[in-house]
């Protein structure tokens, strides 16, 4: 396994027993249930802890982090996996869930964003991933195509630093991989000339199809010169000279010859640094059978890249405020 991995089949027993003292309905008060959890993260195994501390303090070159081998329940208890969102207040606690939300309470704050669509998405901390019959081909839920590179929240003032996926189920056919496209690894790919251009160039983004004057302003390549972070979309960003273009082109093009194709299955938990990583997932066949590719997913502020400002609780719905 590479430094990026973490294999945890040792743990699952430990990892059980924290697991099992948490809350058994999750939704029934999600600031308990996150505070239970981040109480719960000093107790994971020594080795988690240090392998998430280190990659929370510097990142790493390939820029996520991947644990294997959690206990997923086996399949035959796990509930069908859903069509639709959100599921069922009441409905317990799940393994994959509650290492996400473990895991989450080690890195940072587990936090709900307002997407700035008005009230068209439900605004929750804990999201389900799962294939849609009619997916927006730029939405998590797509299968038949692939899902472009992309950067979440890249249009939030205070995008997250992290994106959890944990996997309670995978696809049937072992297809449909996430992409991660490491900015760490992509750099040393651009020529001068196009750093030099990425570098501060504030794009306009829109971000809600349905209201054209909803407009955030992204940098594609920002921060240290020598290490900077990435945010990408290139379905969003309003190129507007050949430059720009060629540019853009050229990043998407770094950022593909980086990709690392991770292939979630049952127990496995991905952290995404998402200030320094473009990801993306390949296409994949639903067979729409209860057993379809089945993730959880959350996002997680720390006190870097301006995210918090003091007072700040897990489980916080973060209020939209665009990228100027
Ligand atoms: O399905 C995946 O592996 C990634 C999904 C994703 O990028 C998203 O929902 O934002
Ligand atoms: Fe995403």
């Amino acid at each position: 396994m590479s430094s990026s991995t973490i294999d945890c089949a040792p743990y699952q027993e430990e990892l059980l027993d924290l697991a099992s003292t948490l809350p058994k309905v999750p939704r029934a008060d999600l600031y308990a249930f996150f505070e239970d959890s981040k109480r719960l993260a000093e107790r994971l195994p020594r080795e988690l802890r240090e392998g998430l501390d280190e990659f929370n303090a510097h990142g790493n070159a390939d820029g996520y982090l991947l644990l294997r081998g959690l206990p997923v329940e086996p399949d035959d208890e796990l509930p069908r996996t859903p069509e639709s969102s959100p599921p069922p207040e009441d409905r317990r606690l799940l393994n994959m869930e509650a290492m996400l939300s473990i895991v989450g309470g080690r890195l940072g704050l587990l936090t709900a964003y307002d997407q700035g669509y008005g009230n068209r998405r439900s605004i929750t901390v804990l999201h389900e991933l799962y294939p849609a019959r009619e997916a927006h081909r730029l939405s998590g839920g797509t299968s038949k195509t692939q899902l472009e590179f992309h950067t979440d929240l890249s249009h939030h003032a205070r995008q997250p630093n992290y994106i959890i996926l944990s996997c309670s189920r995978g696809d049937h056919e072992g297809k449909a991989a996430t992409l991660v496209g490491s900015i760490r690894k992509a750099l040393p790919l651009l020529s001068d000339d196009v750093r030099k251009h990425l570098f501060d160039r504030v794009f306009t983004r829109g971000f809600d199809a349905a209201d054209p004057e909803a407009i955030a302003r992204v940098k594609p390549l920002y921060g240290d010169k020598d290490d900077p972070y990435v945010s990408f979309n290139r379905s969003f960003l309003t190129a507007e000279t050949p430059e720009d273009i060629a540019a853009l082109d050229a990043l998407s093009a770094a950022l593909t010859a980086a990709t690392e194709a991770v292939l979630l299955t049952r127990g496995d938990l991905l952290i995404i640094d998402n200030f320094r990583v473009a990801h993306g997932r390949a296409p994949f066949t639903a067979r729409w059978d209860g057993k379809d590719r089945w993730l959880h997913r959350a996002y997680v502020r720390t006190d870097r890249n301006g995210q918090l400002t003091g007072g700040e609780r897990a489980g916080d719905i973060v209020s939209f405020t665009p990228r100027r």
